[in-house]
């Protein structure tokens, strides 16, 4: 990381900007299990944070990153990952701004869409140069697992306590993923054509292999993240496609993705800690 940072830094060239590596990271980081209620998290980030919940560091950051929370009834969980993940992103002197995008219709979950809507939505908000996805049950246990996009696309969220910290296969790339946006728009975004549980990160790791971009991932001792204990939700079953490689052919990755992705916008909050998203996603079966 500190090899790809540094060349990176090198060919940018501004003024007193943040260091790779900030000097307030402390490695290892406890995950939260108990969830304070919203306004104790509030009071926590008052001062650190612009009212609409982005985070500047003093110097001078060379990357705006936009982290995407697809989000369905999942609120407790998202109280833990907010309290969280905000101390780690400030350590890692990130310029950042967090986006919880909320399905509200329909009542099937679809993860790839909900993804691509947040990130078409996020752009009218906030100017970034790199995009995180990132589930809202992950929280990451070390600090040094950096949120940019150095080495993108990169699989931030590789080592899984729930997997004994190893990757459970090659071609996992859920959990948290980080695009440059030209990386991100070059394969399309997501499907939008996976309903329920599964299948969207093999057919975003397929889109990955397909265009020749190699995914980065960091060595398990950097990396290691908590996935919250939970059980399936109501609204995210099986989908029906999820292994069998219902595409054969990679042609639909130009017409199925950010190019078909369409959602009506039912509420926009921008609140001390986030920006909250409400989409009713318009997704033909
Ligand atoms: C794995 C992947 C996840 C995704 C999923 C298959 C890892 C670490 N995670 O997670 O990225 O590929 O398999 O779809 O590899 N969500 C809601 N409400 C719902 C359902 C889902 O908010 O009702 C969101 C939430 O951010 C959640 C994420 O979608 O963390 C993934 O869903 P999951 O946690 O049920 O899937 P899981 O843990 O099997
Ligand atoms: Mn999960």
């Amino acid at each position: 990381y500190e090899e790809s940072c540094g060349r990176f830094l090198k060919d940018i060239q501004i003024l007193d900007s943040c260091p790779c590596l900030s000097n307030k990271l402390v490695g290892r980081r406890k995950a939260l299990v108990v969830p304070r209620n919203w306004s104790d998290i509030e009071i926590a980030f008052k001062g650190t944070l612009q009212t609409n919940g982005e985070f500047r560091p003093h110097c001078n950051k060379w990357q705006t990153i936009a982290i995407i929370i697809p989000f369905m009834k999942r609120e407790m969980h998202l109280r833990l990952f907010i309290d969280h993940i905000h101390p780690i992103l400030q350590a890692q002197q990130i310029h950042y701004r967090i986006f919880v995008i909320e399905q509200n219709q329909p009542n099937i979950f679809n993860k790839g869409t909900l993804m691509n809507s947040g990130y078409l939505e996020a752009k009218k908000h906030f100017q970034f140069d790199c995009v995180i996805f990132h589930d809202v049950d992950m929280l990451s246990e070390d600090d040094r697992n950096i949120y940019n996009c150095i080495d993108s696309p990169r699989h931030i969220g590789s080592h899984v306590d729930i997997f004994q910290y190893r990757l459970f296969y090659d071609k996992l790339v859920g959990g948290a993923l980080a695009f440059e946006i030209k990386e991100f728009e070059n394969i399309n975004g997501y499907s939008t054509k996976f309903f329920g549980w599964g299948g969207e990160d093999d057919d975003m790791y397929n889109r990955l292999f397909y265009k020749g971009l190699k995914i980065t991932r960091y060595d398990e001792q950097f990396s290691k993240f908590r996935m919250i204990q939970h059980n399936r939700d109501a609204q995210n079953p099986n989908n029906i496609y999820k292994f069998n490689s219902f595409y054969p052919n990679p042609s639909h990755y130009n017409t199925d993705g950010l190019s078909s992705t369409y959602y009506k916008v039912v509420s926009v909050k921008e609140g001390p800690l986030f920006t909250s998203i409400k989409l009713n996603l318009e997704v033909a079966q």
